[in-house]
This record gives structure tokens, C-alpha cells and sequence, in this order.
């Protein structure tokens, strides 16, 4: 397609949402304020870039071998540049505390610093955009029990204590450092692969532990916490100590954010009916958009019904503003900036897609009792020209339409990652 006919099917698209009191201008502009935080551990299958005893870096389980990976931190901020370029708007990166760079040296996750990511601020500093940052608690010697907060070794827990303060320290000045909050995402792998005898006693350590972590106040402007729950991991079937009433409950109670992550529930649970019982709540939410398949918490998250109904549930709520969202996911069988490009683009288009809803018509038809209409209206609009509006979008930012993405994340293959030793 050319920009003429690009203009011109934008024309027809914006006239033929108009006639549904949609205006279309305003659902572009407001696509232009969100931003979407991808995730760096998708450029390197979770591997970091830690340096132990030994010289060696550990890494978390991912399936797949696609050549090419980023080995060290200046190679995955040049994939993150080339993806962020075949992206439209602008996003953020997200760094978990494993991705420091420490010139050879072992630093343990208790010794953690800002000046070992001096780098990723630099850089972030210098492309203009936002740091998001995570704790790391997996692939270390002292998760080996499959617990760290909740760990009955006391040494255990002051462990991961030190290390989650370290982490809200950092963020808190990355914040300060972009002039805008940086979020800080909560997880820990905490739970067992059999029925334990006394699940109390565990989420009662990790409560306790929380609260320590939490204790310093740092201004929100800075640092947004956030506490992720999850279902089951592999090894870890029976019981997760942040189930995902531990985690609301903590959040609301404690006033930090709740992680709603699409993979982490029972598969046929729906995140989008969390989005205003929780907002009824809380002022702020982070949501991790994923895909989840069978036992994996972490497809690459496409378009798929349960994408596209949680981001009409936040636009219906008029909460674009009081949500952040992430990306959460790692595929290491297809090409790594290929897996962020999928899910940032399908993302967003959820995102479009909610936004140019005839909400009004709709809430009309409902008011009235009409559930006829409503239904049968719903379900007309899936094909309303919406994709012609995302084509324009992606014009007016100069990133590519359609898949004209993939024939750059090829040549980038060639030419950069298949070179890679
Ligand atoms: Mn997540």
C-alpha cells in the first residue's frame, strides 16, 4: 500500500466510525500516550548477564535454540533498538536485576548497586525512553528449597530481603534519573510441588517478609511497586505461596500495585473481569500481557479474544491512565525480536481496537435493555475497518505497516544476529 491509499482508506475508516460517533483522530492520539514496557529477558532466553564464582551465568528454563541471541548487554540494547524501531509510539524497557553489568566481577544479588546499570541509563537516557525493573529470586543457589521470602532459613529470607531492597533502591533512582516512575515488578517463585501441611505458616513469612521489603518510603513518582501472583509453575504444582488472593490482598492492603498477569490463572478465568473489581480498589494496576498454553505461562501473546477483551475492559473503564503494561514472555524457538514485535504490535492493537469501540451507542442499547442489539452490535463492530486506523497510525509514526516488519527483523537476522558466535 502506498500513503496515498493508506490516507484514503483512513478517510473511509474515520467517516464510517463517525456515523458510530467514534472519532477516530482522538483513539490515534490517545494510542501516542501508551506506552508498552518489553521485557529484555525475552532477547536472551532469561539468562543475564550475572557473573558467578566461576565466571559462568546461570539462566532460567526456556524452550527452543533459535540462533542468534543477545550475549551481552550492548548486543540486546541493539536488538531492543531495532525492535523499538519497527514498533509504532514509544515504548519502554524492562530489566530484571540479573541484566547488571559488572566488568567480569561477581557481584551477589544482595550486593547489587545502581552503578551496575549505569549503562541501561545511559542508553535509556540517550533513546529517550522509560526503565521498568524487576527483582530477580530464581536461578540462584539460595532459591535451591523453592522458596526465598517464605524460606523458613531466616538467612534464606534476609537474603532476598537485602536483595528486594537493593532492587526498590535502584528503580527509585532510575525513576528519578527519567523523570518518571519507574516500575518495579515483584515476583518470586515461592511454593512446592506437593501439598504442603501448613500453607499459613509460609504466607505469613512472606507477608512479613513484603513488609520489610516495603518499609523505606520512596515517593510514587519515582517507584511504583508491584506484586505478581501466579498459578503453578513446573515443579512447583500444589502451592504457590503469592496465590492470587495473597497478592491482592497484600496489594490493596499495603497500597502498591497488583500484577495481572493473562498467564497466570486457570485457562478459562478471565483477567478482563479483574480489571474494575480491582480499580474499585487500588488507583493503579500493572498488567503483563502473555499468552498462556496448557502448562506455559509464556507464549508470545498475539491476538487472541482474551488480548482484546482485557484491554476493552480498561478503555471501558476509562483506565488507559491508571494501568501499566507489560509485556511478560520468552519463546527462544523463533527469532527473539521477532517474539517482542508480535506481542508489542498485538498489544497495541488490542488497545486500538477497545479505543475505537462505539462506547456510547452501546451503553445506550444496554441502558434501554436492548441485550438484542447490544449483542448483535458487538459483534458487527469486530468488523468495522479498525485495521485501516492501525495502518495509519503505524504511517504517521514511521513504523512499518502490516508485515514489512518481518522482511527488516530478516535482514537484521542475516546481517547481525546469524553472525553472532
Ligand atoms: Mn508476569
Amino acid at each position: 500500500m502506498n500513503t496515498k491509499s493508506i490516507n484514503q482508506r483512513y478517510d473511509e475508516a474515520k467517516s464510517m466510525y463517525a456515523e458510530y460517533g467514534v472519532d477516530t483522530d482522538k483513539a490515534i492520539q490517545n494510542m501516542q500516550s501508551v506506552e508498552i514496557s518489553l521485557q529484555c529477558w525475552q532477547g536472551d532466553d532469561v539468562v543475564g548477564f550475572e557473573v558467578d564464582e566461576k565466571g559462568l551465568s546461570g539462566g532460567i528454563m526456556t524452550t527452543g535454540n533459535y540462533p542468534g541471541k543477545a550475549k551481552n548487554a550492548d548486543e540486546l540494547r541493539n536488538d531492543y533498538e531495532k525492535a523499538f524501531s519497527l514498533i509504532p509510539g514509544k515504548q519502554r524497557a524492562n530489566i530484571h536485576a540479573i541484566y547488571l553489568e559488572t566488568d567480569g566481577k561477581f557481584v551477589d544479588r544482595d550486593q547489587i548497586e545502581l552503578k551496575y546499570f549505569k549503562n541501561w541509563i545511559d542508553w535509556a537516557k540517550q533513546k529517550k525512553i522509560a526503565l521498568d525493573f524487576n527483582t530477580s529470586m530464581f536461578s540462584h543457589a539460595k532459591a535451591a528449597s523453592g522458596y526465598t521470602i517464605s524460606d523458613y532459613d531466616p538467612a534464606i529470607r534476609d537474603f532476598w530481603i537485602e536483595h528486594a531492597k537493593r532492587c526498590r533502591d535502584i528503580a527509585a533512582k532510575m525513576g528519578e534519573a527519567q523523570g518518571k516512575s519507574c516500575l518495579l515488578n515483584h515476583w518470586m517463585p515461592d511454593g512446592s510441588k506437593d501439598a504442603p501441611v501448613d500453607r499459613f505458616a509460609r504466607r505469613k513469612l512472606f507477608i512479613q517478609s513484603m513488609d520489610r521489603i516495603l518499609d523505606k518510603e520512596y515517593s510514587k513518582d519515582f517507584v511504583l511497586d508491584a506484586l505478581e501472583s501466579k498459578l503453578f509453575g513446573i515443579g512447583v504444582e500444589s502451592f504457590t505461596v503469592g496465590s492470587a488472593e495473597t497478592v491482592l490482598g497484600y496489594a490493596i492492603s499495603r497500597n502498591i500495585l497488583v500484577t495481572y498477569d493473562l498467564g497466570h490463572f486457570h485457562p478459562t478465568e478471565s483477567i478482563a473481569d479483574k480489571i474494575s473489581s480491582t480499580l474499585l480498589y487500588a488507583d493503579r494496576l500493572l498488567l503483563h500481557t502473555s499468552r498462556g498454553v496448557r502448562w506455559d505461562s509464556d507464549h508470545v501473546v498475539i491476538q487472541t479474544d482474551d488480548l482484546f477483551a482485557l484491554m476493552q475492559e480498561v478503555v471501558r473503564a476509562d483506565a488507559l491512565s491508571r494501568v501499566n503494561i507489560a509485556l511478560d514472555f520468552f519463546d527462544a524457538s523463533i527469532n527473539r525480536l521477532a517474539a517482542w514485535i508480535i506481542g508489542t504490535r498485538a498489544t497495541q492493537k488490542a488497545i486500538l481496537f477497545a479505543l475505537l469501540e462505539p462506547h456510547e451507542l452501546l451503553l445506550g442499547k444496554e441502558e434501554e435493555g436492548d441485550t438484542t442489539a447490544r449483542l448483535a452490535l458487538l459483534d458487527e463492530f469486530k468488523n468495522l475497518p479498525w485495521s485501516d486506523v492501525w495502518n495509519y497510525y503505524c504511517e504517521i509514526s514511521g513504523a512499518p505497516l502490516g508485515d514489512k516488519w518481518l522482511d527488516e527483523v530478516k535482514k537484521y537476522e542475516k546481517d547481525v544476529l546469524f553472525k553472532r558466535k
